[in-house]
């Protein structure tokens, strides 16, 4: 019996999608990155010669759509730099690199992955280069593999670390160049030259789609009120896109939420309202999106959440609570309760994508309505997370990402250190795409974690002044009562003119317009 194929037909079919590159990274020994203040501008036009490189690179964090794509870029832009350069994979993230756990990423490995969804082939995980003691390993591991360059895949802790690392390896006087790339779904690593970070494209797109058919669903059958929890612990830029996309009855957004200092009874209180307005008008159905981190921007919650943190840092359990919060903590439901007791995440975190916010809300609204005999609330809760975080990429992201790799190979050709590969004008076709390197040292900023002053890059939340929050605040009004729900459909991969179309948030962002 033949081996069973390990893909599908469209797997198969996305392995021969041609990405564009463009037009200054047309050709890799001709592309060369220039000065230009802070940031490094690639270039077309002036030959550069190289010896063969050997380079290392990982993901890290949670997968995001369009990552091997960055493996498959950074391999051509080796080959192109020099037929026997080599590209070392390191296995399940930084744990993995630390313990040298390596794949050499040949022609055989390429052609499985190209524009294929999830960080396959090497894993990822969450462990962090900090200590003074894991630098050193990072630097005997890089002797020991001769590599001249070290990428890290990965979002705004990752960099951070990879900021700290190339500053190590400098006073160390290790020769490795020391490159990051911006990945998040959340879309929280942006700003400062980085416009977008790749998988929020398509993880966005896949959750919209399957909201759009709940849409549909809560307009055809009349029945149900589907609440929708969907990832992003720090910000909300993945709600804040789908509801752009979706049009919903309601939406929440931490930022605006925590700036309120909004409590969790205040949210019940205001989707209670619209389960209410809307049964009056015999609107028994609707949808609601509720963005993971949700439950920690309520007012209330957060000093609960923050005292459990607190507690469990030092050995003590949920019995430590007292006053305001111990009282809180006991009258949710015992389900979350359980959820809130579970083994924090490596940063000493509860991990809220565990939390199921949506059933908590859920919960709480139908006792609010309960008595009404108007209101027939029957709820749906659902979570998006992790079915997009791995879907095939877009075009968009293919593209991005593959483009992401090449210069990352350059970087590390051109011995810079420190910077964040990155494009300009992403909004605008790829032909008008630009190549530029980020300095990740002006991203940095102080922030205090854990009781410590540190030098970190700061999540970019959304921006409750920003364009694409204004658009949703000027438009969601008129969506609670009224059915202006859309469907966006599945991600399209061939038809022309909508198989490049990019997020809301990153048009709105760049041409700074309304959009509808
Ligand atoms: P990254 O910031 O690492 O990209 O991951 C973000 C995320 O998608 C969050 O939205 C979510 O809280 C987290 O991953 C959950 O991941 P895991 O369950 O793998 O720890």
């Amino acid at each position: 019996m033949g081996k069973e194929s390990t893909k599908s037909s469209l797997e198969e079919k996305r392995l021969g999608f041609k990405v564009e590159v463009f037009p200054s990274l047309k050709n890799v020994q001709d592309a060369y990155l220039k000065e230009e203040g802070n940031v490094l501008k690639l270039m077309a036009h002036e030959t550069q010669h190289s010896p063969p490189l050997r380079v290392g690179v990982m993901f890290s964090g949670g997968p995001a759509p369009g990552g091997l794509n960055v493996l498959w870029g950074m391999y051509k832009g080796l080959k192109e730099i020099h037929s026997e350069s080599v590209l070392v994979g390191f296995l399940d993230g930084a744990g993995g690199f630390l313990a040298d756990n390596q794949l050499v990423i040949g022609e055989e490995e390429i052609a499985t992955i190209k524009n294929q969804g999830g960080f396959t082939l090497l894993g990822t995980g969450r462990t962090k280069i900090e200590t003074e003691e894991q630098m050193q390993e990072a630097a005997a591991v890089v002797k020991k593999n001769r590599l001249q360059g070290l990428v890290f895949i990965g979002g705004d802790d990752t960099n951070t670390n990879a900021y700290h690392l190339a500053k190590y390896f400098e006073k160390e006087k290790v020769r490795c160049s020391v490159v990051g790339i911006p990945k998040t779904i959340d879309g929280d690593l942006k700003g400062e030259g980085i416009e977008a970070s790749f998988g929020f494209d398509t993880a966005t797109k896949t959750y919209s789609s399957m909201i759009g058919n709940l849409n549909k669903d809560a307009l055809s059958a009349k029945k149900y009120w589907f609440f929708v929890k969907l990832m992003g612990r720090s910000a909300s830029h993945v709600t804040l896109e789908c509801a752009l996309q979706t049009r919903p009855n309601l939406a929440f957004i931490s930022e605006e939420v925590q700036k309120k200092k909004t409590t969790l009874k205040e949210i019940v209180e205001e989707v209670a309202k619209a389960v209410v307005e809307r049964a009056k008008e015999d609107k028994n159905y609707g949808t609601v999106l509720i963005p993971e981190g949700l439950i920690e921007a309520c007012s209330d919650m957060k000093a609960m959440i923050d005292a459990c943190n607190v507690n469990r840092s030092v050995g003590k359990g949920i019995e430590a609570l007292t006053g305001n919060e111990k009282e809180l903590f006991e009258s949710l439901p015992l389900s979350i309760q359980k959820q809130l007791q579970k083994d924090l995440d490596p940063h000493g975190n509860m991990q809220l994508s565990h939390v199921s916010t949506d059933q908590l809300i859920a919960e709480m609204v139908e006792e609010r309505v309960k008595d009404n005999e108007a209101v027939k609330f029957k709820v749906v809760p659902v979570f998006y997370g992790y079915d997009g975080r791995c879907a095939l990429p877009s075009n968009f992201d293919a593209t991005y990402c593959y483009n992401l790799g090449m210069i990352a190979a350059i970087l590390v050709r051109d011995r810079k250190t420190g910077f964040m590969a990155a494009i300009k004008n992403l909004h605008l076709p790829v032909s008008e795409w630009d190549g530029m390197a980020i300095p990740i040292d002006g991203m940095m900023s102080t922030e205090r974690r854990h009781g410590k002053e540190k030098l970190v890059i700061a999540k970019a939340l959304v921006d409750l002044k920003g364009a694409p929050f204004k658009e949703f605040s000027k438009k969601r009004g008129k969506w609670i009562k009224s059915d202006a729900y859309l469907a966006p459909g599945p991600i399209q991969f061939d038809d022309e003119a909508s198989a490049f179309e990019k997020t809301l948030t990153l048009v709105l962002e760049r041409k700074k317009r309304s959009f509808f």
